[in-house]
């Protein structure tokens, strides 16, 4: 310093971990959507919002043996990505919820949340929808270190599944099976925590 009256401090902005975030407020923010049963109407979709979250991704699923003779087979419902992940990957989470079903007098709706790496089934997670007509955000959460720095395939997909029925006459495998996606988060550490 001149003078000792003035400093000028530069900034040094901190190293930013990598990580890759997807919130999908705008759309499906490079991700692909697909369906195990291509000619059914079930199929994954964008929605502007969902029980106060901006942006969700809508995994619906259906099997029960009328459906999956008209289908061809159960349908699930795909969030797909190709990506390169970080040489120092940790975890893939997940905000998501099941989508509100069920009424007070009759029962609730539930299924399940999984995801694939290159094919192989990480995690398959339970979610289940209370009576109270609210969805319940949760955070889930895999360990994906196993390959860090490769280019992979990565699948999010809804599964039809659980006991859980709306209706007295619902089947529990094809009874609003929707899962709702908010955001995606490729965490990478950061060197002080984690
Ligand atoms: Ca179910
Ligand atoms: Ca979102």
């Amino acid at each position: 310093m001149v003078g000792g009256t003035s400093c000028v401090r530069i900034e040094q902005p901190l190293p930013q971990p990598p990580r890759l975030v997807y919130e999908f407020s705008y759309g499906l923010e490079g991700w692909n959507i697909a369906t195990t049963t291509p000619y059914d109407p079930l199929f994954p979709v964008w929605q502007e919002s969902y029980g106060g979250k901006i942006g969700v991704i809508n995994l619906t699923s259906c099997t029960y043996p009328a459906h999956d003779q008209r289908a061809g087979g159960p349908t699930y419902s795909i969030l797909k990505k190709r990506m390169q992940l970080p040489r120092t990957v940790r975890r893939l989470n997940i905000v998501a919820a099941k989508k509100v079903g069920g009424w007070p007098e009759s029962g609730y709706s539930d299924g399940f949340l999984a995801v694939k790496i290159n094919g192989q089934e990480l995690a398959r997670w339970y979610l289940r929808a209370w009576k109270d007509a609210k969805p319940h955000w949760l955070s889930y959460s895999v360990n994906i270190s196993s390959w860090a720095g490769q280019t992979v395939l990565v699948e999010i997909i809804g599964v039809p599944g659980g006991d859980g029925k709306a209706c007295f006459t619902c089947t529990g495998t094809c009874d609003n099976e929707d899962v709702m996606v908010d955001s995606i988060r490729i965490i990478v550490p950061d060197g002080r925590k984690g």
